[in-house]
C-alpha cells in the first residue's frame, strides 16, 4: 500500500538546485521505494491512499556514515588519561596503548562482545537518522580475527533496521608477530585472509592505510592487486600524515574513495577527479590528533571531486560516532558549506560506497528518509551537540 507524506520542505539532494530543495513537498512511498516525490501542487489527483501532514519539517534522504571502524575490542580511554596528564607517545607505546591494545583486545573479544560494543555506536549512529554504516575490519590483523570482525559487522543488520557495507582492512597495521617485515605479513596473513573473506562473502571492498607507520604504496597494491582479481572495489587512508603517493595510487585502481587526505595535492585531485573517486573527509581524526594540515577542499571543489564526510569511528584517532558533529567540524574546521555537509552525510558517502538506490530523493530510490525539526538545511550542520531528528524511515518503515 502507498503512504503520501505532505507538507514538507523536502532537500532531495537531487537535481542542480541547492540542496535540491523542493517547499511544500510531498512524497508517496510504495513498499520500500520512493514512488513519487515532487512539489505539493502537482501531486497526481487520483491519488487516495493514506497521509501524513509533516507539519513544515525539513525532509532528507537518511544519513550515510561510509567510513566507519564500529567493531572493536576494548577502548583507549586510559591512554587518552595517560597523555593529558603528561605521558610521552613513548609511554603509552610501553604500557601497551595504541592500535596494538585494540588488536590484543579484539582477539580477546567474542563475537558476542564485539557485537554489543558495536551496537552502541550503530544506535547513535541510527538515532541521529542514519541508515547505511560502513564497517571496517582491521583490528585482528590476523586470519581468524579478521573474519570475525567482518562477521560481526554483518550481524549488526539482524540486530538493527540498518543496512552494513563492509570493508576488508588487513593492511591497516603490522602485528607484533612481524614486526618490522610488513612484506610478509601481507603475503603470509593479509592476502589469504582477504581471500577467505571473500570467499565466505564477508567483503565488500578492500581498505588499506596507507602511511610511513602502515604500508608502503607497493604493499597496498599487492593487496588492491588480489581485489581486483576478486573483483571487489578498493578505498583507501591515503594522505592522512604525510603525503605517500596514496591518492594516486588509489586513483589508478578506479578507487571508491580516498579517505583523510589532509595531505593531498592539487594533482592529486585531479587524478581522483579522473578516476571518478570521491575524496573522504574525516574531520573527527584532524581534530583529535590536533592535525594542523587541512585537506585540500577548494582544489576538491575546483577539480569537481565529489566530498563525502564520515565519522572514522574508531578507538584511538577519532572516538567519535555523531554525523551531525561531522557536519559541523567539516563547515567550521575545513569551511565545507553546510550543503557540501549534507551531500557529503548523503549523495556522496553513498556514492563513496559504490550504492546506486540511496542518498537522494528521488523517485525509485529506497525510502531511506530523515526527518527533522527544522526549518532549514542549514540547521544540521550549525548546531553544535544537539539531535532534531524527529523520525527515520527506513525501506518505507518507521
Ligand atoms: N587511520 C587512523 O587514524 C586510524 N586508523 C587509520 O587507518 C587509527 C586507528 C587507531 O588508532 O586505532
Ligand atoms: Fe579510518
Amino acid at each position: 500500500m502507498a503512504m503520501l507524506f505532505r507538507n514538507a520542505r523536502m532537500a532531495t539532494l537531487a537535481g542542480n538546485t541547492a540542496y535540491g530543495l523542493i517547499e511544500h513537498g510531498a512524497l508517496v512511498i510504495e513498499k520500500d521505494q520512493i514512488a513519487w516525490v515532487g512539489s505539493e501542487a502537482d501531486l497526481p489527483r487520483d491519488y487516495r491512499g493514506p497521509q501524513e501532514d509533516l507539519g513544515g519539517r525539513l525532509v532528507t534522504p537518511a544519513l550515510i556514515d561510509c567510513h566507519t571502524h564500529i567493531v572493536h575490542g576494548g577502548n583507549r580511554a586510559g591512554e587518552f588519561e595517560m597523555r593529558l596528564n603528561g605521558a610521552s607517545y613513548e609511554d603509552v607505546a610501553r604500557a601497551g596503548g595504541g592500535i596494538v591494545s585494540t588488536v590484543l583486545a579484539t582477539r580477546g573479544a567474542s563475537e558476542e562482545v564485539l557485537l554489543a560494543n558495536a551496537l552502541r555506536f550503530a544506535d547513535a549512529l541510527i538515532a541521529e537518522g542514519a541508515a547505511v554504516i560502513e564497517v571496517k575490519s582491521g583490528y585482528g590483523l590476523d586470519i581468524e580475527t579478521e573474519l570475525k570482525m567482518l562477521r560481526v559487522a554483518r550481524a549488526i543488520e539482524n540486530e538493527r533496521k540498518v543496512r552494513i557495507k563492509t570493508s576488508f582492512l588487513g593492511a591497516h597495521a603490522t602485528p607484533k608477530e612481524y614486526k618490522n617485515d610488513p612484506q610478509a605479513y601481507v603475503s603470509e596473513v593479509c592476502i589469504p585472509a582477504l581471500e577467505a573473506a571473500h570467499a565466505a562473502g564477508l567483503a565488500d571492498a578492500v581498505d588499506g592505510f596507507c602511511e610511513g607507520i602502515a604500508f608502503a604504496p607497493a604493499e597496498i597494491a599487492q593487496v588492491f592487486d588480489k581485489a581486483k582479481e576478486l573483483g571487489l572495489p578498493v578505498k583507501l587512508h591515503a594522505e592522512q600524515l604525510s603525503h605517500l603517493g596514496g591518492t594516486r595510487l588509489a586513483a589508478r585502481y578506479g578507487a571508491l574513495s580516498a579517505d583523510h587526505v589532509e595531505y593531498a595535492t592539487e594533482d592529486d585531485a585531479r587524478a581522483l577527479a579522473q578516476a571518478g573517486s570521491v575524496a573522504v573527509i574525516l574531520p573527527g581524526a584532524f581534530y583529535t590528533l590536533r592535525e594542523t594540515q587541512v585537506p585540500p577542499i577548494q582544489a576538491f571543489r575546483t577539480h569537481g571531486v565529489p566530498m563525502a564526510l564520515a565519522t572514522d569511528c574508531n578507538p584511538g584517532s577519532s572516538p567519535m560516532s555523531s554525523l551531525l558533529l561531522t557536519m559541523n567540524m567539516g563547515c567550521t574546521l575545513f569551511r565545507m558549506t553546510p550543503e557540501e555537509a549534507l551531500a557529503g552525510v548523503t549523495r556522496h558517502a553513498a556514492q563513496a560506497l559504490g550504492m546506486g538506490d540511496c542518498g537522494v530523493i528521488e523517485t525509485g530510490k529506497r525510502a531511506d528518509l530523515a526527518i527533522w525539526n527544522v526549518e532549514q538545511p542549514a540547521e544540521l550542520a550549525y548546531r553544535i551537540g544537539f539531535n532534531p531528528l524527529h523520525r527515520r524511515i527506513f525501506g518505507g518503515e518507521g
